[in-house]
């Protein structure tokens, strides 16, 4: 990351609103970001927190359930943002909502700016932003709890493949990037204003009104598989036990869970994060 780069992001901290720690190369920011949960626990710090930690290469990205995260250098926007939030411990895990809506706003602004009409950013439930039917992005939330105060923080680790030309994952063909779906480069920083200034304004909203209401539409709106039926699996035997085969899905609740609707017409709220669902046909 060049200096230049490194002064402006430090420079959005008093506009956006957060503390801001850059790294070139990082194990993962969301291990950083643990580590000064951890600090500031210890410390007995309790003061509302709004820290985001930014690297341009990870050696350990990491994504769910131990899976790694590819995060090469001087492509990619590789991030945690932490929050704890004032809202009730059983709503804390609505951020990964709350971040992909942030997310799918900001690069829909920067596209709309730009005149780049060819995409049309989505949602999979709960952690991927999807083009073009390939994944460009990832979110990892993990909470941290203070038992002393019972307070809740969150790390929302974010992982966006911006400029990315070409991916060699294993076992993963879906992969993409802004650029390769679009066919231009993006402006890293610009995008990383947009995403925080994005998450911001819907935190705001989400510990006033505490819940996710207020996004609700927009995030059906978005969901890539709203309407259509999908499939529910896991790799957890005790889950696949209850799971049916299909479903609709018809949108999240208020509690960010994904509705969806079996053969007779009735609604099952689905929250566990160890379920995936993928349409009839592939990833998405
Ligand atoms: C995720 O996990 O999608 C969450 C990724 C979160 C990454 C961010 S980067 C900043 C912060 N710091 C971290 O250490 N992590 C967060 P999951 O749904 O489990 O997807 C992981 C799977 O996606 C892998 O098993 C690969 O198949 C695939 N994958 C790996 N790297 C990828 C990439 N750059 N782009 C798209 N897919 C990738």
């Amino acid at each position: 990351m060049t200096e230049a780069t490194r002064n402006k992001l430090e420079s959005m901290e008093e506009f956006l609103g957060v503390h801001v720690n850059v790294y070139d190369t990082v194990d993962s920011t969301n291990t950083r970001a643990k580590e000064y949960i951890r600090n500031l626990i210890e410390k007995k710090n309790a003061d509302k927190v709004s820290e985001v930690f930014i690297a341009d290469q990870q050696t350990e990205g990491r994504g769910r359930l131990g899976r790694s995260w590819q995060s090469p250098p001087g492509t990619g926007i590789w991030m945690s943002i932490v929050t704890n939030p004032s809202v009730s411990p059983d709503r804390v895990s609505c951020v990964t909502l709350l971040a992909a809506i942030s997310i799918a706003r900001a690069i829909k602004f920067y596209s709309l700016k730009r005149s780049i009409f060819n995409v049309d950013v989505k949602i999979k439930w709960p952690n991927d932003l999807i083009i073009n039917g390939k994944k460009i992005c990832g979110i990892l939330s993990e909470l941290v709890n203070d038992p002393a105060t019972g307070m809740n923080y969150v790390v929302c680790g974010i992982g966006i493949n911006v400029n990315t030309k070409s991916f060699d994952i294993e076992g993963c063909d879906y992969a993409s990037s802004l650029y390769r779906e679009s066919g231009v480069q993006w402006d890293r920083e610009e995008l990383l204003y947009g995403v925080i200034y994005n998450f911001n304004l819907c935190m705001k909203s989400f510990e006033q009104e505490g819940t996710i209401e207020f996004l609700i539409e927009d995030y059906n709106d978005n969901l890539i598989n709203r309407n259509q039926e999908v499939i529910l699996s896991s790799d957890n035997p005790e889950i696949q036990a209850g799971l049916e085969d299909r479903y609709i899905a018809r949108g999240i609740d208020k509690t960010g869970a994904l509705l969806v609707e079996d053969k007779t017409g009735e609604l099952h709220a689905i929250t566990t994060g160890e379920v995936s669902v993928r349409g009839l046909y592939g990833y998405t």
